[in-house]
C-alpha cells in the first residue's frame, strides 16, 4: 500500500503559541494567557490571573494574528493541502459563560479560514488547545464542575454552526491525557482549568479523574451536536502518544507497560468505543476514587464516539516495576526511565522514529478508526548565519525518518492514515516552556524570548525539502 492520494499533508500550531494579539478583537484572558514562561526546566506557573510583570512571550507570540496572509501564503508555497490551528475559546466566548459570542473573534477565524480556502489547503481545528478562558477557571474551578461541560458545548455549538461550510475536520480537546501526570499543576491548569487549593491537594488525583471525564462526556456530545449540524464533520479526539515500552524483558516490566498504557490510553478507549474501560473503573475502586457520572452521560459517551483518532508523536517512554505493586499502578511522575536505545533532544525528549510506527500500529489494532498524526517535529535551537541561512539538517533528519516510519506501518501494516501535520511549520512559542527559543519550523521569525526582534520570516533549509516531499506525496525523503 501507498500513502492514499489526497493525503493531508501539512503543518499543526495553536492559537495561543501564535496568534498573540492577546487582548485585541474583544479576546478575553485564557489559561495560557497567565502562564509564566518556565525556563532551564522549571515549570511554567499559573498566575491565578494577576500578571505580575513576569515573561509572557506568547502575548504577542508571533503576531498570525495580524501576520496571517503572509504566513498562509507560504504554507501555501510549500504545497500544504492542510493547516491545523485551534480556535481561541476566549475570542468566541471572552468569559466563557456569555450568553451571546463575540462577533469580532469569529469573523477573524472566518476571514483566516477563508484565506487556506482560497489556496486550497484544508483548515483542521481543534476546538481547545490549552487555552481554557480564565472566567471559567475562576468562576467554575474549570472541568471538576459540571456546569463546564455545558459552557463547552455551547461553544463548540457555536464554531460548528458558524464554520459548517468551511472546516470538515475537527477535534475536541488538544491532548486531552496530558493529565495522567496529575501530579504536575501544569499540566492540571493546562489541560482541565484546575488550580488546586491547598485543601484539595489531598484529592487531587480524583479531581483530575472527574475533569476528564467530565471533558470526556463533553466531547461526546458536542460530537453528537456536531453531526447534527453537519453529517459530514470528519471529529476527532487528540491524544498525546507516547508508547511506554517495558524497559526489560521481565514479566513485571511488560505488566507496568501495560498498567502504564492503560493509564495514559484509557481516554482513547473511551473516545473511540465509548464506555469507560475495567481496568479504569477497577483502579478508581482500588484507590476509593468516586467518579460522577449518570446513566444519561454514560449513554451520551456511547453514542459520540469519534470519527477519527488524531495523535501527536514525539517520543516514546520507558517504565521499569519499582518495588511492590500489585496493580501495576504506573504513576507517571515515578515510573519512568531512560531508555538507553535511543537518542534524546536537548529537552530529554527521547527520539525514537520506530515508535511513531508502534503507534500507529497501537491504535489501529485498539480502535479500527481512521488515524491523523497531527504533530511530530524536532525542538531545537537554530542558528542564523551571517548571510541569514538557517542549515537545520537534524530537523530534516528528524522528520525524514518518522515520515518513514510512518509510510512503513501504511505500506506494511496497512494502517488506515487520512494525513500528516507536522509541528510546527513556522517558529511559535514553546507549550512546555513558553520560550521562542524551542524552534520547530521551517519558517524562522525573528522573535526572541525577551520579546525583541523584528517579527520577520525566513525561509530554513527544511522548507524547500518538506515542499518536496509534498511535493512527490512522501515518495522523495
Ligand atoms: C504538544 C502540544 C503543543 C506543542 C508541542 C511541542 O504537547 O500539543 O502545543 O507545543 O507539544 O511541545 P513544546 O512546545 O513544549 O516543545
Amino acid at each position: 500500500m501507498a500513502l492514499r492520494k489526497d493525503f493531508l499533508w501539512g503543518g499543526a500550531v495553536a492559537a495561543h503559541q501564535l496568534e498573540g494579539g492577546w487582548q485585541e478583537g474583544g479576546k478575553g484572558i485564557s489559561v495560557a494567557d497567565v502562564m509564566t514562561a518556565g525556563a532551564n526546566g522549571v515549570p511554567r506557573r499559573i498566575t491565578n490571573g494577576v500578571i505580575e510583570g513576569e515573561n509572557y512571550p506568547n502575548h504577542e507570540a508571533v503576531d498570525f494574528y495580524h501576520h496571517y496572509k503572509g504566513d498562509i501564503e507560504l504554507f501555501a508555497e510549500m504545497g500544504f493541502k492542510a493547516f491545523r490551528t485551534s480556535i481561541a475559546w476566549t475570542r468566541i466566548f471572552p468569559e466563557g459563560d456569555e450568553e451571546e459570542p463575540n462577533e469580532e473573534g469569529l469573523k477573524f477565524y472566518d476571514d483566516m479560514f477563508d484565506e487556506l480556502i482560497r489556496h486550497g489547503i484544508e483548515p483542521v481545528i481543534t476546538l481547545c488547545h490549552f487555552e481554557m478562558p480564565m472566567g471559567i477557571v475562576n468562576k467554575y474551578g474549570g472541568f471538576a464542575n459540571k456546569k463546564v461541560i455545558d459552557l463547552f458545548v455551547k461553544y463548540a455549538r457555536v464554531c460548528f454552526e458558524r464554520y459548517k461550510d468551511k472546516v470538515k475536520y475537527w477535534m475536541t480537546f488538544n491532548e486531552i491525557n496530558n493529565q495522567t501526570d496529575w501530579k504536575s499543576d501544569h499540566h492540571l491548569i493546562q489541560d482541565s482549568g484546575i488550580i488546586v487549593s491547598d485543601e484539595q491537594r489531598p484529592i487531587q488525583e480524583q479531581l483530575m479523574y472527574q475533569a476528564a471525564v467530565n471533558e470526556l462526556i463533553a466531547s461526546a456530545q458536542a460530537t453528537l451536536v456536531g453531526h447534527e449540524i453537519n453529517p459530514d464533520f470528519m471529529i476527532g479526539c487528540m491524544i498525546a502518544m507516547c508508547p511506554v515500552y517495558p524497559a526489560t524483558d521481565k514479566p513485571e516490566d511488560i505488566m507496568m507497560h501495560v498498567g502504564a498504557m492503560h493509564k495514559r490510553y484509557w481516554f482513547a478507549e473511551v473516545h473511540a468505543r465509548g464506555f469507560l474501560p475495567e481496568h479504569i473503573v477497577a483502579y478508581w475502586q482500588r484507590k476509593g476514587i468516586k467518579i460522577d457520572i449518570s446513566e444519561e452521560e454514560k449513554e451520551i459517551l456511547k453514542k459520540g464516539t469519534i470519527d477519527y483518532l488524531a495523535f501527536s508523536y514525539y517520543m516514546s517512554f520507558a517504565t521499569a516495576v519499582q518495588g511492590e505493586n500489585p496493580g501495576f499502578d504506573y504513576d507517571e511522575s515515578r515510573d519512568l526511565v531512560r531508555n538507553e536505545n535511543v537518542p534524546a533532544s536537548e529537552w530529554g525528549w527521547q527520539i525514537d522514529p520506530m515508535g511513531l510506527r508502534y503507534s500507529l500500529n497501537w491504535f489501529w489494532d485498539h480502535f479500527h478508526k481512521p488515524m491523523m498524526i497531527v504533530e511530530n517535529g524536532f525542538g531545537a535551537v537554530d542558528t542564523v548565519e551571517e548571510d541569514g541561512s538557517i542549515h537545520d539538517d537534524y530537523r530534516i533528519d528528524y522528520l525524514r525518518n518518522h515520515i518513514q516510519a510512518m509510510k512503513d506501518a501504511v505500506d506494511y501494516e496497512g494502517v488506515d492514515l487520512l494525513g500528516y501535520t507536522m509541528w510546527a511549520p513556522i517558529d511559535i512559542v514553546s507549550a512546555s516552556t513558553g520560550e521562542m527559543k524551542k524552534r520547530y519550523g521551517f519558517i524562522y521569525v525573528d522573535k526572541n524570548n525577551d520579546g525583541s526582534g523584528t517579527l520577520e520570516r525566513s525561509r530554513k533549509k527544511s522548507f524547500d525539502w518538506y515542499k518536496h516531499v509534498i511535493e512527490t506525496n512522501g515518495e522523495e525523503l
